[in-house]
């Protein structure tokens, strides 16, 4: 892509409520528009970089065994009617009617309509275990919608959910999506802690948040520091092993505000070992059992031949909200740069260009077909601007690799620069290399 082609609304005038880095960040750089409060189109710089994350999120629920479907935005009322939900989830929920006057609503997530999905269709053990999800529009009329992408009221969800016969085999599944979650995140370039949390109006008794530690977050954290040296590396697919990873997790004190309790903090954490802090909540899991299958009438018969209600979990990603949250995760002295696996291009060729010497933009595009060729992802910036205005601009785009094509650069040789590194000068066949590494 030439960057005089992109579309790309770079802008230096912020409304007055963009107060934390990454919405600021994410409408100078022309990632985001606001259409209403809390409610963004996605631009095409930010669009790429949510459909990069969304498609790890895709690929690692694809190997736990999750099957992915898609449902739609707007639900009827009659399911939440059926679960006792349609009243008790309040004025977050966007009611709608249709022209005959049906109670519609738009879906602020979706358990009674996969509850109604799955009940139609399975009726016995030999068909369990099951997870399903999708990622899809979620809306909820939040009161205070605010800091960009991070609280919004239309936002974008990876929502699974998952059907066993018993707790024991419920707990199998809700383990794997948590040894899930751990290994997206990293993928994603964050380390996210799992901590033990209310589970509101979705319900259950178990639940963890998976936070990921940033001053702007909203959540307010309080852990013992142990839980930071706890690594995912050392536990493997294996229902024991998993089981344990969980157990070690739970076993160090590592809770959001709602279930903070000062006393228990000074009991089980020394002081020197305790952590007070910020986070971002990306992602949400939770075990409700029978919650939503027993008013649903969703039975499964068991092998004994007895009607069991099916025992059911939800697991959520905030899909767009991680596009704000990475950026307040990696961002740093005026400059963004994207983890390599989400990072909207590959390499950008920056040539220092003027009114009377073209030659580095042929240089330029020269290279730039070649990394074409390799199928590298590469920006070119072709636009008639000063190197430090250029500068200036891709600190704010974040591509975490840079060609820089001067007087020093010839075809063959060129100066390669990772992000916050010095530059060396690199064969063309190595910049791919370079790339993975
Ligand atoms: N049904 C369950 C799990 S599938 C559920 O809805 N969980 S949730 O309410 O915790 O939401 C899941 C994730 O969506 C959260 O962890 C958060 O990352 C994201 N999220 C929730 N509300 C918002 C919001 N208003 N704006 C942006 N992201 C949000």
């Amino acid at each position: 892509m030439y960057l005089s082609k992109l579309f790309l609304p770079i802008t230096k005038n912020l409304p007055a409520d963009a107060k934390i880095k990454s919405h600021q960040l994410m409408l100078r750089a022309g990632m985001i528009k606001q259409a209403s409060a809390g409610i963004y189109s996605w631009l095409p710089l930010g669009l790429k970089v949510m459909k990069k994350i969304e498609q790890i999120v895709r690929e690692e629920q694809n190997k736990i065994g999750a099957q992915e479907l898609l449902m739609p935005t707007i639900q009827s009322s009659e399911i939440w009617k059926e679960s006792g939900r349609y009243n008790d989830y309040g004025e977050e929920m966007l009611r709608i009617k249709d022209r005959q006057g049906r109670e519609m609503l738009y879906g602020p997530t979706n358990e009674e309509l996969i509850t109604d999905i799955f009940r139609s269709s399975i009726k016995s053990y030999k068909s369990l275990p099951q997870m399903l999800y999708h990622i899809q529009w979620k809306f909820r009329d939040e009161i205070r919608p605010r800091f960009g992408v991070m609280r919004c009221r239309e936002f974008f969800m990876k929502d699974a959910y998952s059907f066993d016969l018993d707790d024991t085999n419920a707990k199998i599944s809700y383990n794997k999506m948590f040894f899930s979650y751990l290994k997206t995140f990293k993928r994603l370039g964050l380390q996210a802690i799992p901590m033990a949390a209310e589970t509101g109006p979705i319900g259950g008794d178990l639940s963890h948040e998976f936070i990921i530690l940033a001053e702007t977050g909203e959540s307010k954290i309080y852990t013992d520091k142990k839980i930071f040296d706890i690594k995912i590396e050392k536990y493997n697919f294996e229902n024991t092993s998993l089981e344990k990873m969980v157990k070690d997790f739970s076993s160090v004190y590592a809770v959001t505000d709602d279930k903070f309790n000062k006393l228990e903090f000074d009991k089980k954490v020394s002081k020197e070992n305790q952590v007070i802090t910020k986070g971002i909540e990306v992602g949400h899991i939770f075990y409700f059992g029978d919650k939503y299958s027993k008013p649903l009438n969703c039975f499964i018969d068991s092998q004994e031949g007895k009607k069991n209600s099916v025992k059911m979990g939800s697991y959520g990603i905030g899909v767009s909200r991680l596009v704000g949250a990475i950026i307040e995760a990696k961002y740093e002295k005026e400059i963004m740069k994207w983890p390599k696996s989400i990072s909207p291009y590959d390499v950008v060729i920056i040539p220092s260009i003027s009114k009377n010497n073209k030659e580095n933009l042929s240089k330029s595009l020269n290279i730039y077909n070649e990394l074409k060729k390799q199928n590298i992802d590469v920006l070119l910036d072709d636009v008639d601007e000063n190197m430090s205005q250029k500068f200036k601009k891709h600190d704010l785009i974040g591509i975490p690799y840079q060609i820089i094509v001067g007087s020093k650069s010839s075809e063959s040789k060129i100066e390669f620069k990772e992000v916050n590194f010095e530059s060396s000068f690199v064969d063309l066949k190595d910049v791919k290399s370079k790339l993975k590494n």
